[in-house]
């Protein structure tokens, strides 16, 4: 299996920054995954992020940093991530 970085760099870095479900937009410097209501564990900030305050409290994946975290305003439009089960059994969707 792939690390999850590995798999990122497969998509090319012309679409540069990924919205993930991270925030700290409840709670400053409180960060959550908000698909999950859950503190966010393991971190891999870029060295000085989070930087942002109360104007940066979306949790991004930064393609010119090789995929590392910082904070970024959510009122941005970027691509996102989105984690979703996929029957590995299930021709219809595999084709
Ligand atoms: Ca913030």
């Amino acid at each position: 299996m792939l690390p999850k970085r590995t798999l990122l760099l497969g998509i090319g870095k012309d679409q540069v920054i990924y919205f993930t479900s991270g925030t700290d937009a409840a709670n400053e410097d409180q960060w959550k995954w908000a698909s999950t209501e859950q503190g966010i564990g393991f971190t891999d900030w870029y060295p000085g992020d989070p930087d942002g305050a109360l104007g940066q409290n979306c949790l991004v994946l930064w393609g010119k940093a090789n995929f590392e975290w910082i904070d970024a305003s959510c009122e941005m439009t970027y691509n996102s991530i989105c984690k979703i089960r996929i029957p590995i059994n299930d021709t219809a969707i595999l084709g």
